[in-house]
């Protein structure tokens, strides 16, 4: 069995600008995708919870940027969906500005998993996530979801379609069919995530001990 840290998720804050955002963070994760891609369960199966993230029939539920801890100063990010018509336009235009800001600026994000229902992947608004994010060059996992309404045989063939489209854009993607139901895809994205946060987390940890290094220095250059 898998060491899986997203069991001890807690919810930590909720922001609707980056004021809100925890100051303390090393490395966090976003979970981004169309209103009702099933981010919100992602993040519960992974915490084996039923209500830590709220979930709704309802698209568009999440309206607010939820923290989630998955360690000390790491964190998953339930990011509000995009793409539900029933959304004002002034609306989604401010969350789609602050998508943008967000994957093109946030430093400690060290990476995105991009949640698209298995049966409607690559949607144009996936696409631009993609290419706010990708620029930064860190990594993104496309987790294919609700793999359950699909037969063995059609979830391998959409997997082996996304991988395809997207293999022009980038060679280092990552593509999992996954369900919240059947939790097929769990284990592979647990360790995915986990990867992420802990290269992150050493990576700023040192970076912060080189800084402080050179404060004790009186700001000359480390010997
Ligand atoms: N069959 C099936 N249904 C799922 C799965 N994951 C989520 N759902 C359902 O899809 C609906 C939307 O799920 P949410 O997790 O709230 O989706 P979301 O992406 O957080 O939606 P927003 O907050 O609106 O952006 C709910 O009715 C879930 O029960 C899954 O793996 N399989
Ligand atoms: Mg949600």
């Amino acid at each position: 069995m898998l060491n899986n840290r997203f069991q001890k998720l807690a919810f930590v804050t909720t922001a609707n600008d980056p004021r809100g955002f925890p100051q303390d963070s090393f490395a966090e994760i976003a979970f981004a995708g169309r209103s009702n891609a099933g981010k919100s369960s992602a993040i519960n199966t992974l915490a084996n919870q039923v209500r830590l993230a709220r979930t709704s029939k309802t698209p568009g539920r999440t309206q607010h940027i939820n923290f989630f801890t998955a360690g000390q100063n790491q964190y998953l990010v339930d990011l509000p969906g995009y793409g539900f018509a029933g959304v004002p336009i002034e609306v989604r235009k401010h969350w789609e500005n602050f998508l943008a800001g967000y994957l093109q600026s946030r430093g400690p994000l060290c990476g995105m998993a991009l949640l698209m229902d298995i049966r409607h992947p690559l949607t144009d608004k996936d696409q631009l996530m993609l290419d706010w994010f990708l620029p930064s060059g860190r990594p993104v996992l496309l987790l294919l979801t609700k793999s359950d309404k699909l037969s063995r045989n059609q979830r391998l063939s959409a997997a082996r379609d996304v991988r395809a489209k997207i293999a022009p854009r980038a060679a280092s993607l990552q593509v999992i069919p996954f369900s919240s139901h059947s939790r097929e895809g769990m284990d592979a994205t647990v360790e995915v995530l986990d990867g992420w946060l802990t290269r992150a987390t050493a990576a700023a940890i040192a970076l912060e001990a080189q800084f402080s290094g050179f404060a004790e220095n009186d700001g000359a250059a480390p010997p």
